[in-house]
């Protein structure tokens, strides 16, 4: 468990616009400003690394992780007042007046994590009639009740007989046997889809049901008919034949040779054990932590195996206790981004190469480095391992976008060992460039992982489940081959060619893992320019009148999430510290330093910025899965308004290594 170390509450607006009638007088005042908002955030950067040398922010979703930590420990019959009670004020704290749960700031009421929500909080003794439940469960019957929620939420309310599992889609267990060459084996989903699924094989062909602690009907339309039929989609689509294929399913679920499914289930158990992390967790996110365990304990693993000891104390480290007596539970640990992203932004910001802060960072990076192979050598078999994970721990799932940043801050600093870092280097951009796909673009754990099957199972009706190249993993890669001296490799130039391809007629590129057009953009612009793209090349100035196009009034940069959805949502929204920096980087590397924009942009940061030197950020700029998982990560309002500033006052990155530009 850890304690959090920073809030997120208030609004930036009223101070924002203060900040463009103090900030443009004159370039001389706004370039000492900004040089100060430096400094200042540099100390507050600096007192808040660990004393081990790593950074790391809360990493916040939303209620439905809270939601099936309960539900978990209900299952397993663990569930404990504290827990319950510091859970259920966290999942209280999210709900709005209209009785609703969103999956990020200011985001629309959202079916399923309303639902998870409404069922926690009945977990901890909140009652129907409780004017807070009644507002919630109405809305949800207003939307179609139960039947209308994605698969995962029927799923945990099947396991309590809230749901018929005869109503949940088919995920054979004899999925684990396909080989990697055939259509639909588990290594065309992503590594999180992938390491989820395996173990939901196992708890859907177990269909277990424990006794619910009451009833739910108030959140079915009918209560008597929970299960409306849907209609077939023509048996030609796609959708059709899934869905015919589902029905083939469930008759082979009758018939299926009992020692075929044991079998398949053992597979799937040794699968599931022999990726545990050395922390007890699973790939480092909670998701599959929770699933693992599930499905361990239906094939009778009790609860005080180690395997099942190390799984469930790894959950508990997923928990952050508030001061005020909540608990939040998060999605994953963000430690290596953190610390990556913090040594540049530090560095950028002029802090000498040889800080024992940056040193010790460096240290605590190369302790991070990953020498064995993983899953992602079942594409890549012959590759040599070397990378980085995101989280403490993940050694089976090093990715690309970690890989890339941590090269790039490691070669920011003077580490009193050059040749360890330089090993370390090129073993992760040998790595890196031996999991290019074959579009010559990047993905962030596989290679070629494209296929686009997944998506059509009716199970897959959540998020993203593969994991094809984007544009802000390749600019990343591009951007360190770049600092590496390899700009004009034949490698490099495929990830060029596929970036500006990709460019949208707008300008701008679409962001992935960050929200999201101004993400792209703000990561492709720097990475092309340090390729050796001109300032002047066409696509950098439609990207550079794209960000000026979308600037807001305030001198910020903000953009919803709703861009996922509609087109007119592109770069729109309430100015935020970390949109307003991705912009301003983009800028900067254009060569845009002394225009209006750049410098009513940095206004907004420096009239922005707390007097402790940190910026507020309650919006959402971090992207799990478009629309469906956003991520609100704490510490990207310092790192990238830092790296903004610094590249404002002391121009764009100068290095200590071995890379030439
Ligand atoms: C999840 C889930 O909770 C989850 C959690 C974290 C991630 C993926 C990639 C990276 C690394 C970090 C976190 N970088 C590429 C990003 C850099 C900015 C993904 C998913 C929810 C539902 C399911 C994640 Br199903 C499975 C997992």
């Amino acid at each position: 468990m850890t304690a959090t170390t920073d809030g997120s509450a208030g609004a930036v607006g009223p101070r924002a616009a203060a900040a463009s009638e103090t900030t443009i007088a004159s370039t001389g005042a706004l370039d000492e400003a900004a040089a100060r908002a430096a400094e200042r955030s540099v100390d507050h950067l600096l007192g808040r690394q660990d004393a081990e040398g790593w950074w790391k922010g809360d990493l916040e979703t939303n209620v439905t992780m809270d939601a099936e930590d309960l539900l978990l420990r209900q299952f397993l019959g663990i569930l404990d007042p504290d827990t319950t009670r510091a859970t259920a004020l966290h999942i209280r704290g999210r709900q709005r007046a209209d009785g609703t749960w969103a999956t990020f700031y200011e985001g629309p009421g959202e079916l399923s994590a309303t639902i998870e929500a409404y069922v926690a909080l009945r977990l901890a003794g909140d009652l129907p009639d409780d004017p807070h439940m009644a507002r919630a469960s109405a809305w949800i019957r207003e939307h179609g009740g139960i039947a209308e929620a994605r698969v995962f939420t029927r799923i945990w309310l099947a396991l309590f007989g809230w749901w018929r599992w005869d109503d949940l889609p088919e995920l054979p267990p004899e999925l684990i046997f396909l080989p990697s060459w055939f259509p639909l084996n588990i290594y065309d989903f992503g590594c999180w889809a992938r390491q989820t699924i395996v173990p939901l094989t196992v708890v859907s062909a177990k269909r277990p049901v424990r006794p619910a602690p009451f009833a739910l009907d108030e959140l079915h339309t009918d209560p008597a008919r929970p299960s409306p039929a849907r209609p077939l989609a023509p048996a030609f689509s796609w959708d059709g034949f899934f869905q015919r294929a589902d029905k083939g399913l469930r008759f082979y679920r009758k018939l299926a040779p009992r020692l075929l499914r044991k079998t398949a289930m053992d597979v799937a158990a040794r699968w599931i054990v022999e990726r545990q992390e050395n922390d007890g967790c699973w790939g480092g996110i909670q998701p599959p932590a929770v699933y693992s365990v599930i499905a361990l304990h239906l094939l009778g693993y009790d609860l005080q195996h180690p395997v099942m000891r190390a799984g469930l104390e790894s959950l508990d480290r997923f928990a952050v206790w508030r001061e005020d007596g909540s608990r939040m539970v998060e999605a994953c640990q963000s430690p290596v981004w953190d610390t990556c992203l913090a040594t540049i932004a530090l560095a950028d910001a002029g802090v000498r190469p040889d800080h024992p802060a940056l040193v010790k960072a460096v240290d605590w990076m190369l302790g991070e480095e990953i020498l064995r192979k993983g899953d992602w050598a079942v594409r890549k078999p012959r590759l040599q391992p070397g990378g980085w994970a995101f989280e403490f721990h993940n050694d089976n799932y090093p990715d690309i976008d970690d890989t890339a940043e941590v090269i790039l801050a490691l070669r920011r600093v003077r580490h009193p060992e050059p040749e360890r870092v330089e090993a370390a280097v090129r073993r992760g951009a040998r790595w890196t460039v031996g999991m290019q796909s074959r579009n010559g673009a990047w993905g962030a754990f596989d290679a070629d992982n494209t296929s686009r099957l997944p998506n059509r199972l009716p199970f897959c009706d959540f998020g993203e489940v593969i994991d094809p190249p984007s544009a802000d993993v390749t600019a990343h890669v591009v951007e360190m081959l770049a600092y590496e001296g390899k700009a004009d490799h034949p490698r490099t130039r495929r990830g060029i060619d596929w970036l500006l391809a990709e460019q949208e007629p707008s300008g701008a590129w679409f962001g992935r893992w960050g929200v999201n057009y101004v993400y792209g953009t703000g990561s492709v612009v720097p990475a092309l320019t340090a390729a050796g793209i001109g300032r002047d090349h066409p696509a950098i100035r439609r990207a550079v009148s794209w960000l000026e196009s979308v600037q807001n009034e305030d001198g910020g940069w903000g953009e919803d999430l709703r861009s996922y959805r509609k087109y007119p949502g592109m770069g729109r929204g309430a100015s935020t510290a970390s949109q307003t920096a991705w912009a301003l980087i983009a800028l900067l590397a254009a060569g845009e330093r002394e225009s209006a924009s750049v410098r009513r942009g940095v206004g907004w940061l420096v009239a922005t910025q707390r007097e402790d030197g940190s910026w507020d950020e309650p919006y959402f700029t971090g992207t799990g899965f478009p629309w469906d998982f956003s991520i609100n990560y704490h510490l990207y309002r310092q790192v990238f308004p830092l790296t903004a500033l610094g590249r404002y006052v002391n121009g764009e990155p100068v290095l200590h290594g071995r890379g030439t530009g």
